[in-house]
């Protein structure tokens, strides 16, 4: 396919994660049309350039962390364990543009801070951070959901004179080996840094606001066994995943955890135990344990007896065992209450004893205690979704802002369109589907791989949600979310981390497979819910 408005590149896309890769490959290998990515970051990979902190790995299994779409490279891909570390991962997505040849359009150092749309002309433009000004037919904003780091305000913060990072931009030369270091947080990042840290640290001061439930990953090491046996059946494997809820490569539960004996409820939480993975023990368990709140108290209480049982010193046991529901994205490590029988492990409550002030050597709880330190790891998680969204500036039709159109809270039809932002694509916008992300991302680029198509095809100038379908997908998966107990616990997931924002719906939580039958069903209704411009005689609306 040609240029035909003599723009700068048919497609911008932003951002060289899992989403940006994949659709550079899809709109140019594919489609043909002329793409260029930006990325701020100096390398590719997004979340797995940015997050090296000691402990960084997927916990997502190894074998569905990846695309399917490669099943060239999956044949001779091996990793050592069931999980990726960061560098395997970034590994992998830097063989995916080898491969796909892809690096000659990725303009790294380089991000695009305003994106403004022309009415007239149907066309994008974008300005960077190094002054160039482009135009475009099509953008796909492939920010990542997880890509704005929340740094939270401290007393006296900036006065520290060690070292203060966040993990999601963790420096190449900071070696904490022997150091006194401190970390703020215990989600998801904050564990896997703590099971790390606890091997490498001198001192290790965890700042616990907030306990999270941990089960075991277990993070076995992989053999030429392991690898014969998955190739035999990536088909199904794939086939499995995308029918699914979560797409975590398991079998999800059909059966309520009341329906089942005491005796037997218990038998199926310690085999998922001994399995291990965290999406596993909430989703492969039982079928309600995030919609029945006797399930989930069932669990929580579950995980609650494993604290007590591993953690040797009471206290320190009572401290780590969460009181509120079992509702937050899942967290499993290979040995994280294990960290806390280590001579160099100590945990501070900040429930109980919040922090007054940071100094120039250290951190103060309200009980008066200077705890000195030489680092302080910031693993206090993301402006999560919208995040990277409003830290640029972007103008739709009529020059109205995203952020004026959003408000406080963010909305999106399918998960990847705005109405008023035409020809504007997200992957992983608000409201997407909550699952293992690359087999979702997959399904986006995808779709809006076939969207692209189809305007092109029919030679179309413009395609945008009506209003009212962007405020019926926000208005369902709303109604989906107050079904379960996720938004009853604050967290990233409904933007609750973030001090001042009311929580708000992020994700669409019925499934892969519903999602993905949704897409199907638009597309088959003649993309329902659509404004198409181009060509009269396939307008639909
Ligand atoms: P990203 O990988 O975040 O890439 C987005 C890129 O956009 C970034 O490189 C950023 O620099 C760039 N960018 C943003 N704004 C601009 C701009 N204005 N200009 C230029 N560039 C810009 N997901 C799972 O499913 N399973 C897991 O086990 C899992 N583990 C995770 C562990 C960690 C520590 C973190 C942080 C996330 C994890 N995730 C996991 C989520 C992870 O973010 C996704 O799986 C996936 O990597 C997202 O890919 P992406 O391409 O959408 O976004
Ligand atoms: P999370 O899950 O948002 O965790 C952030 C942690 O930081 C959590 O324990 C928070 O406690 C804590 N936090 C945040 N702000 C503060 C302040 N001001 N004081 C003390 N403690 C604070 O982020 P992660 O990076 O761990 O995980 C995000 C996703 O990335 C994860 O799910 C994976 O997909 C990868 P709180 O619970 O809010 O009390």
């Amino acid at each position: 396919m040609t240029n035909p408005k003599n723009t700068d590149l048919d497609a911008i896309v932003i951002g060289a994660g899992f989403a940006g890769i994949y659709a550079l490959h899809k709109l140019r290998n594919e489609l043909g049309l002329s793409v260029r990515v930006f990325d701020k970051a100096g390398g590719v990979g997004g979340t797995w350039y940015w997050n090296r902190y000691p402990g960084a790995m997927s916990d997502s299994e190894g074998f569905i962390y990846q695309y399917s779409f490669d099943r060239d490279l999956l044949r001779e891909w091996t990793w050592k364990k069931r999980y990726l570390s960061q560098a395997e991962i970034l590994g992998y997505l830097e063989a995916v543009v080898e491969r796909h040849d892809l690096a000659r359009d990725i303009q790294l150092n380089t991000g695009v801070e305003t994106l403004v749309y022309d009415e007239a002309d149907a066309l994008w433009t974008a300005t960077t951070s190094g002054g160039e000004t482009l135009t475009a037919r099509y953008v796909v904003t492939a920010l990542g959901p997880l890509s704005t780091s929340h740094f939270p305000e401290f007393k006296g913060r900036d006065s520290f004179r060690g070292r203060l990072v966040h993990t999601g931009s963790w420096p190449d030369d900071l070696d904490i080996e022997g150091k006194r270091v401190g970390v703020i947080g215990t989600g998801s990042t904050g564990t896997q840094f703590i099971c790390a840290a606890s091997k490498l640290a001198g001192q290790l001061t965890v700042f616990q606001r907030t306990p999270q439930y941990n089960v075991p990953s277990g993070n076995t090491e992989v053999d030429e066994a392991y690898f014969t046996d998955l190739r035999g059946r990536y088909d199904q494997v794939w086939e499995q995943a995308k029918k699914s809820r979560v797409a975590c490569g398991f079998e999800e539960s059909e059966t309520a955890a009341m329906s089942v004996s005491e005796e037997e409820r218990q038998r199926v939480f310690q085999e998922n135990w001994d399995r291990g993975n965290g999406f596993r023990f909430m989703f492969g368990t039982f079928s309600d344990i995030i919609f029945d709140p006797r399930a989930n108290e069932a669990a929580a209480d579950f995980i609650r007896s494993k604290i007590r049982e591993i953690v040797k010193d009471p206290e320190t046991a009572r401290k780590l065992q969460p009181t509120d529901y079992y509702a937050k994205r899942p967290v499993c490590n290979e040995d994280y209450y294990e960290s806390y029988n280590r001579d160099n492990v100590s945990l501070v409550s900040l429930k109980e004893t919040p922090i007054r002030e940071f100094t120039p050597t250290g951190i103060v709880t309200e009980d008066g205690v200077e705890h000195e330190l030489d680092v302080v790891v910031f693993a206090t998680g993301f402006e999560a979704v919208e995040g990277s969204y409003r830290q640029m500036d972007i103008r739709g039709r009529g020059g109205v802002t995203i952020e004026d159109h959003w408000g406080d809270a963010p909305s999106s039809y399918l998960g990847v369109n705005v109405s008023g932002f035409p020809n504007m694509f997200m992957v992983y916008g608000p409201n997407s589907v909550f699952s293992n992300l690359p087999t979702a991302i997959e399904t986006q680029v995808e779709w809006i791989t076939d969207l692209v198509r189809m305007m092109e095809e029919r030679e179309l100038t413009s395609i945008e949600p009506t209003p009212e379908a962007e405020e019926g997908w926000t208005e369902l998966c709303a109604q989906i979310a107050d079904h379960s107990l996720f938004p009853k616990v604050n967290s990233w997931i409904f933007g609750a981390n973030i001090p001042g924002r009311k929580k708000r719906v992020l994700f669409y939580f019925a499934g892969l497979g519903n999602y993905r039958q949704k897409l199907g069903e638009v597309a088959a209704a003649d993309y329902e819910g659509f404004m198409l411009k181009g060509n009269p005689s396939a307008v639909t609306a």
